[in-house]
Protein backbone atom coordinates (compact mmCIF):
# COMPACT_ATOMS: atom_id res chain seq x y z
CA UNK A 1 0.00 0.00 0.00
CA UNK A 2 0.74 3.25 -0.53
CA UNK A 3 1.50 5.75 2.41
CA UNK A 4 3.82 8.76 1.28
CA UNK A 5 3.32 9.95 -2.08
CA UNK A 6 6.55 12.61 -3.75
CA UNK A 7 4.87 15.09 -6.07
CA UNK A 8 7.48 15.48 -8.79
CA UNK A 9 5.65 19.05 -10.06
CA UNK A 10 4.64 22.03 -9.11
CA UNK A 11 1.86 24.75 -9.82
CA UNK A 12 -2.12 24.13 -9.38
CA UNK A 13 -1.17 20.31 -10.39
CA UNK A 14 1.37 19.63 -7.41
CA UNK A 15 -1.73 20.99 -5.32
CA UNK A 16 -4.13 19.11 -6.64
CA UNK A 17 -2.56 16.03 -6.24
CA UNK A 18 -2.25 17.33 -2.62
CA UNK A 19 -5.61 17.59 -2.05
CA UNK A 20 -6.37 14.02 -3.06
CA UNK A 21 -3.77 12.17 -0.79
CA UNK A 22 -5.22 14.53 1.94
CA UNK A 23 -8.53 12.84 1.19
CA UNK A 24 -7.00 9.83 1.04
CA UNK A 25 -4.85 9.86 4.20
CA UNK A 26 -1.53 9.73 2.54
CA UNK A 27 1.74 11.99 3.64
CA UNK A 28 2.88 14.47 1.12
CA UNK A 29 6.03 15.52 0.12
CA UNK A 30 6.71 18.63 -2.55
CA UNK A 31 10.05 18.97 -4.51
CA UNK A 32 10.85 22.33 -5.17
CA UNK A 33 13.28 24.52 -6.93
CA UNK A 34 15.52 27.13 -5.91
CA UNK A 35 12.46 29.43 -7.41
CA UNK A 36 9.49 27.94 -5.86
CA UNK A 37 10.19 28.31 -2.02
CA UNK A 38 7.85 30.43 -1.37
CA UNK A 39 4.91 28.48 -3.74
CA UNK A 40 1.91 26.81 -2.05
CA UNK A 41 2.52 23.33 -2.96
CA UNK A 42 5.67 23.55 -1.20
CA UNK A 43 3.50 24.86 2.10
CA UNK A 44 0.58 22.47 2.11
CA UNK A 45 2.86 19.20 1.53
CA UNK A 46 3.82 17.76 4.94
CA UNK A 47 7.41 17.47 3.78
CA UNK A 48 9.03 19.63 1.09
CA UNK A 49 12.62 19.20 -0.81
CA UNK A 50 14.73 21.53 -2.54
CA UNK A 51 16.13 19.88 -5.73
CA UNK A 52 17.86 22.30 -7.20
CA UNK A 53 18.13 25.76 -9.08
CA UNK A 54 15.19 27.49 -11.36
CA UNK A 55 16.28 26.12 -14.60
CA UNK A 56 13.65 23.19 -14.78
CA UNK A 57 16.43 20.66 -16.75
CA UNK A 58 18.27 21.38 -13.26
CA UNK A 59 15.34 20.77 -10.93
CA UNK A 60 12.01 19.28 -11.91
CA UNK A 61 13.39 17.76 -15.09
CA UNK A 62 16.30 15.81 -12.81
CA UNK A 63 15.80 12.23 -12.61
CA UNK A 64 18.53 11.47 -10.16
CA UNK A 65 17.92 14.68 -7.63
CA UNK A 66 13.97 13.84 -7.44
CA UNK A 67 14.62 9.94 -6.55
CA UNK A 68 16.81 11.03 -4.01
CA UNK A 69 14.47 13.67 -2.33
CA UNK A 70 12.04 10.47 -2.65
CA UNK A 71 15.05 8.05 -0.55
CA UNK A 72 15.52 10.58 1.67
CA UNK A 73 12.01 11.24 3.04
CA UNK A 74 10.93 7.28 2.64
CA UNK A 75 7.81 8.55 0.09
CA UNK A 76 6.89 4.93 -1.69
CA UNK A 77 5.58 5.99 -4.43
CA UNK A 78 5.33 9.28 -6.73
CA UNK A 79 2.97 11.36 -8.59
CA UNK A 80 4.45 13.03 -11.78
CA UNK A 81 1.29 15.31 -12.61
CA UNK A 82 1.72 16.48 -16.36
CA UNK A 83 4.71 17.90 -18.28
CA UNK A 84 8.03 17.75 -17.04
CA UNK A 85 8.71 14.26 -16.72
CA UNK A 86 4.73 12.53 -16.82
CA UNK A 87 5.51 11.32 -20.47
CA UNK A 88 9.53 10.12 -19.66
CA UNK A 89 9.22 6.49 -19.86
CA UNK A 90 12.85 6.28 -18.41
CA UNK A 91 11.60 8.01 -15.21
CA UNK A 92 8.81 5.77 -14.73
CA UNK A 93 11.43 2.90 -14.85
CA UNK A 94 13.87 4.12 -12.61
CA UNK A 95 11.50 4.95 -9.99
CA UNK A 96 9.74 1.22 -10.39
CA UNK A 97 13.72 -0.17 -9.75
CA UNK A 98 13.92 1.75 -6.93
CA UNK A 99 10.52 0.48 -5.58
CA UNK A 100 9.12 3.24 -6.02
CA UNK A 101 5.20 2.97 -7.26
CA UNK A 102 5.17 5.71 -10.52
CA UNK A 103 1.15 6.82 -10.36
CA UNK A 104 0.86 6.47 -14.24
CA UNK A 105 0.86 4.11 -16.40
CA UNK A 106 3.49 1.12 -17.38
CA UNK A 107 7.03 2.67 -18.57
CA UNK A 108 6.16 0.11 -21.78
CA UNK A 109 3.10 2.10 -22.33
CA UNK A 110 4.57 5.38 -22.10
CA UNK A 111 7.21 4.72 -24.58
CA UNK A 112 5.08 2.79 -26.95
CA UNK A 113 2.67 5.92 -26.91
CA UNK A 114 5.21 8.27 -27.67
CA UNK A 115 6.11 6.94 -30.70
CA UNK A 116 3.46 8.68 -32.90
CA UNK A 117 4.28 6.52 -35.63
CA UNK A 118 3.66 3.11 -34.02
CA UNK A 119 0.68 4.36 -31.34
CA UNK A 120 -1.14 5.04 -35.47
CA UNK A 121 -0.46 1.75 -36.17
CA UNK A 122 -1.41 0.26 -32.92
CA UNK A 123 -5.09 2.28 -33.57
CA UNK A 124 -4.67 0.56 -37.29
CA UNK A 125 -4.56 -3.15 -35.90
CA UNK A 126 -6.56 -2.70 -33.42
CA UNK A 127 -9.63 -1.21 -35.33
CA UNK A 128 -9.75 2.35 -34.66
CA UNK A 129 -10.13 4.77 -37.36
CA UNK A 130 -6.86 6.57 -38.79
CA UNK A 131 -6.57 9.36 -41.31
CA UNK A 132 -4.93 7.87 -44.65
CA UNK A 133 -1.33 8.38 -44.57
CA UNK A 134 2.04 6.35 -44.58
CA UNK A 135 2.77 2.88 -42.71
CA UNK A 136 5.13 3.78 -40.02
CA UNK A 137 7.90 6.07 -40.98
CA UNK A 138 8.63 7.30 -44.43
CA UNK A 139 12.50 7.48 -44.97
CA UNK A 140 13.11 9.23 -48.58
CA UNK A 141 11.83 12.02 -50.19
CA UNK A 142 10.39 9.94 -53.05
CA UNK A 143 8.45 7.42 -50.42
CA UNK A 144 6.80 10.68 -49.21
CA UNK A 145 5.73 11.61 -52.36
CA UNK A 146 4.44 8.06 -53.22
CA UNK A 147 2.69 7.81 -50.01
CA UNK A 148 0.71 11.62 -50.66
CA UNK A 149 -0.07 11.24 -54.47
CA UNK A 150 -1.75 8.08 -53.21
CA UNK A 151 -3.80 9.70 -51.01
CA UNK A 152 -3.76 13.20 -52.33
CA UNK A 153 -2.65 16.57 -51.24
CA UNK A 154 -2.93 18.35 -48.77
CA UNK A 155 -0.70 16.27 -46.35
CA UNK A 156 0.83 16.81 -42.60
CA UNK A 157 4.48 15.64 -42.10
CA UNK A 158 4.80 14.72 -38.52
CA UNK A 159 7.17 13.80 -35.96
CA UNK A 160 7.22 10.57 -34.70
CA UNK A 161 8.94 11.36 -31.86
CA UNK A 162 7.08 14.80 -31.20
CA UNK A 163 3.22 15.24 -30.34
CA UNK A 164 1.44 18.06 -29.47
CA UNK A 165 2.02 19.84 -32.28
CA UNK A 166 5.15 20.23 -32.33
CA UNK A 167 7.65 19.20 -35.59
CA UNK A 168 4.58 19.76 -38.19
CA UNK A 169 4.63 20.62 -41.59
CA UNK A 170 1.62 21.02 -43.61
CA UNK A 171 2.04 20.74 -47.44
CA UNK A 172 -0.27 21.92 -49.65
CA UNK A 173 0.67 20.52 -53.24
CA UNK A 174 3.70 18.34 -54.71
CA UNK A 175 5.90 21.26 -54.92
CA UNK A 176 5.80 21.97 -51.02
CA UNK A 177 6.62 18.51 -50.41
CA UNK A 178 10.84 18.72 -50.51
CA UNK A 179 11.31 21.29 -48.85
CA UNK A 180 8.86 20.52 -45.97
CA UNK A 181 10.17 17.17 -45.77
CA UNK A 182 13.86 18.23 -45.36
CA UNK A 183 12.96 20.99 -42.80
CA UNK A 184 10.19 18.21 -41.02
CA UNK A 185 13.10 16.09 -40.24
CA UNK A 186 16.04 18.33 -39.66
CA UNK A 187 13.70 20.27 -37.19
CA UNK A 188 12.03 17.08 -35.72
CA UNK A 189 16.19 15.78 -34.95
CA UNK A 190 16.96 18.78 -33.21
CA UNK A 191 14.00 19.07 -31.06
CA UNK A 192 13.17 15.28 -30.58
CA UNK A 193 16.77 12.99 -31.25
CA UNK A 194 14.54 11.41 -34.24
CA UNK A 195 14.48 12.69 -37.61
CA UNK A 196 11.45 10.35 -38.33
CA UNK A 197 8.26 11.97 -40.00
CA UNK A 198 5.40 9.96 -41.03
CA UNK A 199 3.00 11.34 -43.62
CA UNK A 200 -0.97 12.19 -43.17
CA UNK A 201 -4.20 13.01 -45.05
CA UNK A 202 -4.38 16.77 -43.87
CA UNK A 203 -7.62 18.40 -42.35
CA UNK A 204 -8.65 21.79 -43.26
CA UNK A 205 -11.18 22.56 -39.78
CA UNK A 206 -11.39 19.38 -37.95
CA UNK A 207 -12.23 19.89 -34.05
CA UNK A 208 -9.83 18.40 -31.55
CA UNK A 209 -12.05 16.08 -29.35
CA UNK A 210 -10.33 13.57 -27.13
CA UNK A 211 -11.89 10.32 -25.03
CA UNK A 212 -10.58 10.22 -21.31
CA UNK A 213 -9.83 6.55 -20.50
CA UNK A 214 -8.88 4.48 -17.40
CA UNK A 215 -7.89 1.35 -17.07
CA UNK A 216 -7.23 -0.61 -13.53
CA UNK A 217 -4.82 -3.32 -12.96
CA UNK A 218 -7.74 -5.75 -12.56
CA UNK A 219 -7.71 -5.64 -16.79
CA UNK A 220 -10.57 -3.20 -16.85
CA UNK A 221 -11.06 -0.48 -19.11
CA UNK A 222 -13.78 2.16 -18.77
CA UNK A 223 -14.39 5.83 -21.06
CA UNK A 224 -15.52 8.59 -19.34
CA UNK A 225 -16.30 10.48 -22.55
CA UNK A 226 -15.24 13.60 -24.43
CA UNK A 227 -13.82 16.61 -23.75
CA UNK A 228 -13.82 19.34 -26.87
CA UNK A 229 -10.35 21.40 -27.13
CA UNK A 230 -11.09 22.58 -30.09
CA UNK A 231 -10.35 25.91 -29.20
CA UNK A 232 -6.39 26.33 -29.04
CA UNK A 233 -3.60 29.03 -29.99
CA UNK A 234 0.05 28.11 -31.24
CA UNK A 235 -1.03 24.42 -30.36
CA UNK A 236 -1.82 25.78 -26.35
CA UNK A 237 -5.60 24.91 -25.49
CA UNK A 238 -7.41 27.77 -24.23
CA UNK A 239 -10.90 26.36 -22.95
CA UNK A 240 -12.28 22.72 -23.25
CA UNK A 241 -15.63 21.46 -22.57
CA UNK A 242 -17.81 18.15 -22.10
CA UNK A 243 -19.99 17.51 -23.23
CA UNK A 244 -18.88 18.45 -26.92
CA UNK A 245 -21.46 20.23 -28.54
CA UNK A 246 -20.77 18.37 -31.69
CA UNK A 247 -21.03 15.10 -30.65
CA UNK A 248 -23.85 12.73 -30.30
CA UNK A 249 -24.52 9.81 -27.78
CA UNK A 250 -24.21 7.37 -31.08
CA UNK A 251 -20.61 9.03 -31.60
CA UNK A 252 -19.67 9.38 -28.38
CA UNK A 253 -20.14 5.74 -27.84
CA UNK A 254 -18.17 5.02 -30.93
CA UNK A 255 -14.96 7.03 -29.56
CA UNK A 256 -15.67 5.56 -26.37
CA UNK A 257 -15.22 1.90 -27.94
CA UNK A 258 -12.65 3.06 -30.45
CA UNK A 259 -10.24 4.25 -27.20
CA UNK A 260 -11.29 1.09 -25.17
CA UNK A 261 -10.12 -1.02 -27.91
CA UNK A 262 -6.59 0.35 -28.17
CA UNK A 263 -6.18 0.62 -24.72
CA UNK A 264 -6.97 -3.16 -24.18
CA UNK A 265 -4.53 -3.64 -26.91
CA UNK A 266 -1.44 -2.15 -25.14
CA UNK A 267 -3.21 -3.50 -21.53
CA UNK A 268 -3.26 -0.21 -20.27
CA UNK A 269 -3.32 0.99 -16.94
CA UNK A 270 -4.30 4.29 -14.96
CA UNK A 271 -5.26 7.72 -16.70
CA UNK A 272 -5.28 7.94 -20.34
CA UNK A 273 -6.10 10.03 -23.17
CA UNK A 274 -6.91 9.36 -26.95
CA UNK A 275 -7.08 12.61 -29.00
CA UNK A 276 -9.09 12.22 -32.38
CA UNK A 277 -9.45 15.20 -34.86
CA UNK A 278 -13.30 15.32 -35.98
CA UNK A 279 -15.04 16.56 -38.97
CA UNK A 280 -17.86 15.83 -41.24
CA UNK A 281 -19.19 13.83 -38.95
CA UNK A 282 -16.23 11.17 -39.05
CA UNK A 283 -13.06 10.71 -36.10
CA UNK A 284 -10.06 9.89 -36.24
CA UNK A 285 -7.29 8.44 -34.22
CA UNK A 286 -4.36 11.10 -33.61
CA UNK A 287 -1.97 10.51 -30.83
CA UNK A 288 -2.82 9.21 -27.36
CA UNK A 289 -1.41 10.81 -23.58
CA UNK A 290 -0.22 8.77 -21.04
CA UNK A 291 -0.91 11.19 -17.87
CA UNK A 292 -3.34 13.25 -16.40
CA UNK A 293 -4.22 16.26 -18.30
CA UNK A 294 -4.48 19.93 -17.34
CA UNK A 295 -8.13 19.67 -18.50
CA UNK A 296 -9.07 16.41 -16.82
CA UNK A 297 -11.30 18.69 -14.17
CA UNK A 298 -14.14 18.97 -17.08
CA UNK A 299 -14.28 15.76 -17.15
CA UNK A 300 -14.56 15.41 -13.18
CA UNK A 301 -17.42 17.85 -13.10
CA UNK A 302 -19.77 16.12 -15.58
CA UNK A 303 -18.69 12.54 -14.31
CA UNK A 304 -18.60 13.22 -10.32
CA UNK A 305 -15.50 11.16 -10.11
CA UNK A 306 -11.75 12.32 -8.37
CA UNK A 307 -9.40 11.54 -11.21
CA UNK A 308 -6.38 11.53 -9.28
CA UNK A 309 -7.65 9.99 -6.12
CA UNK A 310 -8.56 7.26 -9.14
CA UNK A 311 -4.67 7.25 -10.07
CA UNK A 312 -3.54 6.79 -6.58
CA UNK A 313 -6.02 3.41 -6.13
CA UNK A 314 -5.20 1.80 -9.84
CA UNK A 315 -1.81 2.43 -8.65
CA UNK A 316 -2.10 0.35 -5.56
CA UNK A 317 -3.38 -2.54 -7.18
CA UNK A 318 -6.95 -1.37 -6.72
CA UNK A 319 -9.87 -1.55 -8.53
CA UNK A 320 -11.37 1.28 -10.13
CA UNK A 321 -14.74 2.67 -8.10
CA UNK A 322 -17.05 3.18 -11.21
CA UNK A 323 -19.85 1.00 -11.40
CA UNK A 324 -19.98 -1.40 -14.18
CA UNK A 325 -21.76 -0.84 -17.32
CA UNK A 326 -22.59 2.64 -19.17
CA UNK A 327 -21.09 5.62 -18.38
CA UNK A 328 -23.51 8.77 -18.72
CA UNK A 329 -21.93 12.33 -18.76
CA UNK A 330 -24.41 14.79 -16.12
CA UNK A 331 -24.89 18.41 -17.38
CA UNK A 332 -21.86 20.23 -18.68
CA UNK A 333 -18.62 22.20 -18.03
CA UNK A 334 -16.37 24.19 -19.13
CA UNK A 335 -12.62 24.97 -18.46
CA UNK A 336 -10.39 28.06 -18.90
CA UNK A 337 -7.02 28.40 -18.60
CA UNK A 338 -5.66 31.64 -17.24
CA UNK A 339 -1.89 32.47 -18.06
CA UNK A 340 -0.08 35.31 -16.52
CA UNK A 341 0.17 37.07 -20.41
CA UNK A 342 -0.93 39.60 -22.71
CA UNK A 343 -4.45 38.79 -23.77
CA UNK A 344 -3.19 40.60 -27.35
CA UNK A 345 0.15 39.04 -28.14
CA UNK A 346 0.10 35.84 -25.56
CA UNK A 347 3.90 37.15 -24.14
CA UNK A 348 4.18 35.86 -20.87
CA UNK A 349 3.89 38.54 -17.75
CA UNK A 350 4.93 37.00 -15.05
CA UNK A 351 5.97 39.49 -12.19
CA UNK A 352 3.96 39.93 -8.52
CA UNK A 353 0.30 39.16 -8.05
CA UNK A 354 -0.71 42.76 -6.70
CA UNK A 355 -4.64 41.38 -6.01
CA UNK A 356 -6.23 37.87 -6.41
CA UNK A 357 -9.63 37.38 -5.67
CA UNK A 358 -11.33 34.14 -7.16
CA UNK A 359 -14.92 33.77 -7.58
CA UNK A 360 -16.85 31.39 -6.23
CA UNK A 361 -21.12 30.54 -6.14
CA UNK A 362 -22.96 27.66 -7.87
CA UNK A 363 -21.54 25.53 -10.19
CA UNK A 364 -17.56 27.30 -9.86
CA UNK A 365 -13.85 25.94 -9.52
CA UNK A 366 -10.29 27.11 -9.08
CA UNK A 367 -7.77 25.02 -9.16
CA UNK A 368 -4.72 27.76 -8.59
CA UNK A 369 -1.56 27.82 -6.75
CA UNK A 370 -1.12 31.55 -6.91
CA UNK A 371 -2.57 34.03 -4.27
CA UNK A 372 -1.95 37.57 -3.29
CA UNK A 373 1.84 38.74 -3.34
CA UNK A 374 2.87 35.91 -5.00
CA UNK A 375 5.83 36.23 -7.51
CA UNK A 376 5.10 34.37 -10.93
CA UNK A 377 8.89 33.28 -11.54
CA UNK A 378 9.81 33.33 -15.22
CA UNK A 379 11.27 29.72 -15.76
CA UNK A 380 7.76 27.79 -15.96
CA UNK A 381 4.73 28.26 -18.09
CA UNK A 382 2.38 31.12 -17.58
CA UNK A 383 -0.88 29.35 -16.64
CA UNK A 384 -1.69 30.54 -13.11
CA UNK A 385 -5.15 29.25 -12.42
CA UNK A 386 -7.99 26.77 -14.19
CA UNK A 387 -11.29 28.61 -13.89
CA UNK A 388 -13.76 25.53 -14.34
CA UNK A 389 -17.72 25.89 -14.63
CA UNK A 390 -20.76 24.10 -14.76
CA UNK A 391 -24.51 23.73 -15.16
CA UNK A 392 -27.12 21.82 -16.04
CA UNK A 393 -26.77 22.91 -19.93
CA UNK A 394 -24.33 24.89 -22.22
CA UNK A 395 -26.51 27.70 -21.83
CA UNK A 396 -26.11 27.65 -17.74
CA UNK A 397 -22.88 27.04 -18.31
CA UNK A 398 -21.26 29.62 -19.96
CA UNK A 399 -23.45 32.25 -18.35
CA UNK A 400 -21.20 30.91 -14.70
CA UNK A 401 -18.89 31.16 -17.18
CA UNK A 402 -19.27 35.17 -18.25
CA UNK A 403 -20.58 35.88 -14.56
CA UNK A 404 -17.07 34.07 -12.95
CA UNK A 405 -14.67 36.07 -15.78
CA UNK A 406 -15.89 39.16 -14.61
CA UNK A 407 -15.52 38.42 -10.97
CA UNK A 408 -12.16 37.44 -10.71
CA UNK A 409 -9.86 39.76 -9.60
CA UNK A 410 -6.28 39.62 -10.77
CA UNK A 411 -4.09 42.71 -10.93
CA UNK A 412 -0.62 43.63 -10.90
CA UNK A 413 0.29 41.10 -14.20
CA UNK A 414 -2.01 40.95 -17.83
CA UNK A 415 -3.96 37.41 -17.93
CA UNK A 416 -6.03 36.03 -20.78
CA UNK A 417 -9.31 36.65 -18.71
CA UNK A 418 -10.69 39.13 -21.09
CA UNK A 419 -10.00 37.12 -24.08
CA UNK A 420 -12.33 34.64 -22.60
CA UNK A 421 -14.26 36.97 -21.56
CA UNK A 422 -14.85 38.15 -25.30
CA UNK A 423 -14.85 34.25 -26.51
CA UNK A 424 -17.89 33.56 -24.39
CA UNK A 425 -19.29 36.68 -26.41
CA UNK A 426 -18.83 35.15 -29.89
CA UNK A 427 -21.75 34.10 -31.60
CA UNK A 428 -20.16 31.09 -33.28
CA UNK A 429 -18.62 29.99 -29.87
CA UNK A 430 -22.00 30.49 -28.69
CA UNK A 431 -23.13 27.82 -31.60
CA UNK A 432 -20.74 25.43 -30.75
CA UNK A 433 -19.56 25.99 -34.54
CA UNK A 434 -15.58 25.99 -34.11
CA UNK A 435 -12.69 24.02 -35.60
CA UNK A 436 -9.30 24.47 -34.66
CA UNK A 437 -9.26 27.77 -37.10
CA UNK A 438 -10.97 29.45 -34.37
CA UNK A 439 -8.31 31.64 -32.81
CA UNK A 440 -7.34 32.63 -36.32
CA UNK A 441 -10.36 34.44 -37.14
CA UNK A 442 -10.98 35.33 -33.74
CA UNK A 443 -10.74 39.48 -33.54
CA UNK A 444 -12.07 41.44 -30.64
C1 LIG B 1 -3.62 17.39 -37.88
C2 LIG B 1 -4.41 18.43 -38.40
C3 LIG B 1 -5.06 18.21 -39.58
N1 LIG B 1 -4.91 17.03 -40.23
N2 LIG B 1 -3.49 16.25 -38.57
C4 LIG B 1 -2.01 19.71 -34.02
C5 LIG B 1 -1.62 19.08 -32.74
C6 LIG B 1 -1.11 17.74 -33.09
N3 LIG B 1 -1.48 16.79 -32.11
C7 LIG B 1 -1.70 17.45 -34.42
N4 LIG B 1 -2.32 18.64 -34.89
C8 LIG B 1 -3.03 18.65 -36.02
N5 LIG B 1 -2.94 17.50 -36.74
C9 LIG B 1 -4.14 16.09 -39.71
N6 LIG B 1 -3.99 14.94 -40.37
C10 LIG B 1 -4.50 19.62 -37.68
C11 LIG B 1 -3.78 19.74 -36.48
C12 LIG B 1 -3.89 21.00 -35.84
C13 LIG B 1 -4.62 21.15 -34.66
C14 LIG B 1 -5.22 20.06 -34.06
C15 LIG B 1 -5.91 20.20 -32.89
C16 LIG B 1 -6.04 21.46 -32.33
C17 LIG B 1 -5.45 22.56 -32.91
C18 LIG B 1 -4.74 22.41 -34.07
C19 LIG B 1 -4.14 23.52 -34.66
C20 LIG B 1 -3.44 23.37 -35.81
C21 LIG B 1 -3.30 22.11 -36.39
Amino acid sequence: MISKVLIANRGEIALRIILACKEMGLKTVAVHSEADRDALHVKYADEDVCIGPAASRQSYLSISSIIAAAEITGADAIHPGYGFLAENSHFAEIANECGLTFIGPTPEAIRLMGDKAKAREMAKKSGVPILPGSEGPVKTHSEALEVSRAIGFPVILKAAAGGGGRGMRICAAEGDLQGAFDTARSEADRAFGSADVYVEKYLEHPRHIEIQIFGDTQGRIISLGERECTIQRRHQKLIEESPSPAITQDIRDQMGQAAVQLCEAVKYVNAGTIEFLFQDGAFYFMEMNTRIQVEHPVTEEVTSLDLVKEQIRVASGLPLTMPNGHFRLRGHAMEFRINAEDPVTFAPNPGRIREFHVPGGPGVRVDTAAYRDYIIPPHYDSMIAKLIVKGKDREETMARGRRALDLFIIEGVKTSIPLHRAILDDPRFIRGDISTRFMEDFEW
